[in-house]
Order: C-alpha cells, then structure tokens, then sequence
C-alpha cells in the first residue's frame, strides 16, 4: 500500500522535476561521504540521529524545531551521521528538510524514505544524501539487487533494513549496510532481543545497524555486545524542547 502511494508520488515528481534536471542539481556532483566510513571511526558515537516531525505511529514528536537547529546540534554532540525523513505524507518531511540539512552539516545523511525507483536514488543525490533506505519487506531480492547497484553507481550507499531472517536473503554485493528494525511494522512493539539474536545471522562484511526505540544508554551497550554499529535514534532525540540535548544523557 505504501508502495504504490511511492510510484504515484515518484510519477508526480518526475513531472515537476526531470532526470536531467536532478543530474545539473549542484549537489548532484559533490563527493559523497561513506557512513559506513564514519561509524567505524575509532572514537565515534555510532549514533546516527534522526530528524522526524511525526509518524504514523506516534502522530506529532515536535512542530517546534528547524531542520537547522536540531541537525547541527545533532552534528556538534558527535553524530556520527543524520538521518532526514523526506516522506511527507506519513513523516511530515520533504526533500527540503534534507537539502537544508546537507548545507548546515559535513558528515553523512541517509534519505530515509520508502524507496522503489531509480528517480528517488537520482533525486536522493541531487539533495546532497549519503545513503539511501532500502526495505527488505517492500521490495523483492531482485528490486534490493537493482536498486541498490544503481545507487552504488552514483557513489550513494545503501542501507538495508530487515526485521527477520527470511529478510536476510535480499542482502547483495551492493548494500554496504544491513539495518535491522527493532520496531515490528505491524505491531509497533519494539524488541532488542530479537535484533541480538538476528546479528550474528548479518553477514560479517556489512556494518550492522540497530533501529528504533532505542532511548536510553543502556540500550545501546545491550546492541553494542550484539555487534551492532550504528544506532540509529530518533523519537528520543525529537521528543525534547531541544532535541540534541537527549545526547548528554
Ligand atoms: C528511528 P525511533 O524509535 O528512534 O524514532 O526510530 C528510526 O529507526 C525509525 O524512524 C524508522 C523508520 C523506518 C521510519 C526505522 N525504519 C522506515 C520510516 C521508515
């Protein structure tokens, strides 16, 4: 269902905004930054913070920040990397929130959006993204394989976010990360044993990422010892008058 809203929105984009269009974008030929780079550096936090107005879970986190404000603080905690929502109808966000994000901030961003054409890959770069979002329950082993190739072609990496083992088949040579969702899509119930226990099932060369519900330290010890990574942190974040704040805790 989220699928389909995806083409027709990709399909009303391309009218507005052409390929050849994105590919003049100035952003569209920086170097990118490799995030997976960013995690393994000696030192870091891992943590990846999210910018995310509101979810279809959740309804309304914060209306009262800007994509400024929160990103840079986010950046000036030690991000390792930020995470910008670019869906609008379920999210609140837009492709500005991210272009606005990439302009304050010089470590990597994922667009984090439900994607399923090659054009959100083109306009992902066009906006100054580091990484793309793949997920595995919305997609076939051959759209992960292909989708995920192409973004490699434009330096972008990709993420892959799963929530079981079966989800483990559609991992390729082209996904660099593997993310695994701790929050049940159906149920919305969020469970760190099942993340532990899918880990060591990731393969070894791929960074392993911890999303969702994660908010407190003791959280992240738990992923750490499971060999996550990257965690990846949002609501937490969202939640207080000063997002960034959450970071000294
Ligand atoms: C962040 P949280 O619980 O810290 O706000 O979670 C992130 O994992 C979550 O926003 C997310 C998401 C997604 C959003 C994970 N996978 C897919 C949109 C689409």
């Amino acid at each position: 269902e989220i699928v389909a809203h995806k083409q027709i929105e990709v399909a009303a984009r391309k009218q507005l905004r052409s390929v050849a269009e994105l590919e003049q974008a100035p952003m569209f030929s920086r170097e990118t930054l490799s995030l997976s780079g960013f995690l393994r550096q000696p030192g870091k936090t891992g943590i990846i913070a999210e910018f995310k107005r509101r979810s279809p879970s959740k309804g309304l986190i914060n209306g009262n920040v800007t994509v400024q404000q929160v990103t840079t603080a986010y950046t000036r905690y030690g991000a390792s990397g930020l995470s910008v929502l670019t869906d609008e109808k379920f999210f609140g966000g837009t492709t500005d929130d991210l272009l606005q994000a990439r302009s304050y901030n010089q470590i990597p961003i994922l667009r984090k959006d439900f994607v399923v054409d090659e054009y959100q890959i083109l306009e992902a770069k066009a906006i100054g993204a580091d990484v793309i979002l793949l997920i595995a329950e919305c997609l076939t082993a051959d759209e992960v394989k292909h989708l995920s190739t192409f973004a490699a072609n434009i330096g972008l990496e990709v993420l892959l976010e799963v929530h079981s083992e079966s989800q483990l088949e559609k991992v390729s040579d082209h996904v660099h990360l593997v993310g695994v969702n701790n929050r049940d899509l159906t149920t919305f119930q969020v469970d760190f044993n099942r993340s532990c226990e899918l880990a060591p099932k990731i393969p070894a060369d791929k960074v392993k990422v911890a999303e969702s519900g994660i908010n407190d330290p003791a959280n992240i010890v738990t992923l750490y010892k499971a060999g996550f990574e990257g965690f990846l942190i949002g609501e937490h974040f969202m939640r207080q008058e000063d997002p960034a704040r959450a970071f000294e805790n």
